[in-house]
């Protein structure tokens, strides 16, 4: 059992798409220290999915198989609840550098390369031009932050700040509104911004849940934000949110809706994730033929308790459509001129299956392209860069 899950766990991405939000938090406790009081998370699996008989049985037929890659994993499994906290030092994997960024910020993202999460906060940080180095976590061992007491991905580390040399930010949304308050007032200190996001911790059924009831806010402190009204800020965070809470659960059942488009799927997640450079050509072989398989019939699970349609493609066109006819047809995104926080977030969620023949199908079938083709174009050019005179480095970070 133990085995099946751990392998279940190896399937990188893909369990991205497999993200269940727990509902009904018991025995809720705020903590103001967001990031650092965490205790560690359980695999994603043995915490997120409900109907662990539907695992299992799936992953029964491929024990066998599964048993003689796990067996070279198996000592790091007992650790993944250690509380090291020392700083972590890993050889990125790709560094990005825009030339222009002269922000003073030296960011690292640890992430899993078609995590739709991940997805987002890489849309963020290239639309706003800022360097940054890539972790690629080996979404088997996790080693790669096994520093950390989050065990999710994303997590972005600021090097230089406080005590600890480091600065920890964990959860998407909370990375990308940190971000975000900060570039609209740089004189503020990433740290105190990061405070602003209070963690409600609370458990389920005896698992620790983590929750941020303001993660969608960006914190103005004293400053006025010319640059919109409230009407559009609480536009931009309700669509932010449904990218997290709706858009995403759209994805495991399309990108798996049949044995073939799973396979598929998993061919391209391997292609762009470099599995290569993580797993050995047998391991590789093993994941994605009994990775789409499993994922295949998890696909299926999903739709059911999403509600999807018979056809879950037209689910799919739906969300879509229901986002083109908000972002309606006076403006070019959302954040009019300029892509704002949703605009990227649903560009994020999207751009994590652009491989995919679900993602063709939606060019094909909705009206979504020349919009996703023009974010993509704003974040590929960096074009919310800040310009170089508006930076005040001295009061960096
Ligand atoms: N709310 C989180 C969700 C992150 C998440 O679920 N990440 C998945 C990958 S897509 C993960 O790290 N799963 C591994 C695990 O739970 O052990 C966010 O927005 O960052």
């Amino acid at each position: 059992m133990a085995a099946s899950l751990k392998f279940l766990s190896a399937i990188p991405s893909s369990e991205c798409f497999i993200f269940i939000r727990n509902a009904n938090c018991i025995n809720r406790s705020i903590k103001s220290k967001p990031l650092r009081s965490f205790s560690s998370c359980k695999n994603f699996f043995t915490e997120k999915i409900c109907t662990r008989k539907l695992i299992v049985a799936s992953s029964v037929g491929f024990a066998g198989v599964t048993f003689a890659v796990l067996k070279s994993w198996a000592p790091v499994w007992p650790t993944l609840a250690a509380e090291s906290r020392q700083k972590p030092d890993f050889k990125p994997s790709k560094s990005i550098r825009i030339e222009t960024d002269n922000s003073g910020l030296k960011l690292t993202l640890f992430q899993f390369q078609t995590c739709p999460f991940c997805c987002k906060v890489r849309a963020v940080l290239d639309y706003y031009g800022l360097s940054y180095d890539i972790v690629e976590v080996n979404s088997v061992t996790k080693k790669q932050i096994k520093w950390s007491n989050y065990k999710k991905v994303p997590v972005l580390i600021a090097d230089g700040i406080g005590e600890s040399g480091y600065l920890q930010l964990n959860d998407s949304s909370v990375i990308i509104s940190v971000l975000e308050s900060w570039r609209k007032d740089p004189c503020q200190s990433l740290q105190k911004l990061l405070e602003c996001y209070v963690v409600i911790e609370s458990e389920e059924k005896g698992k620790k849940v983590y929750e941020y009831p303001n993660k969608y806010f960006i914190m103005l402190m004293e400053k006025e934000d010319a640059s919109s009204n409230p009407a559009q800020r609480q536009e931009e965070r309700k669509w932010r949110k449904w990218a997290d809470d709706h858009l995403v659960h759209m994805l495991s059942p399309n990108v798996y809706r049949s044995p073939s488009e799973a396979l598929q799927a998993f061919r391209y997640f391997s292609e762009v994730g470099e599995w290569e450079k993580n797993f050995s050509s047998l391991e590789r072989w093993i994941i994605i033929w009994t990775g789409s398989t499993v994922m295949y019939l998890l696909g299926k699970m999903l739709k059911k308790k999403y509600h999807l349609k018979d056809d879950v493609r037209e689910s799919l066109y739906d969300a879509c459509r229901e986002w083109m006819l908000a972002v309606g047809t006076d403006r070019i995104f959302m954040g009019g001129d300029q892509p704002n926080l949703a605009d990227l977030a649903v560009y994020g969620v999207l751009n994590a299956i652009e491989g995919c023949q679900a993602f063709q199908d939606v060019l094909d079938c909705t009206n979504i392209g020349p919009w996703y083709r023009a974010v993509q174009k704003m974040v590929n050019s960096h074009a919310g860069s800040h310009p170089l005179s508006t930076y005040d480095i001295a009061q960096f970070p």
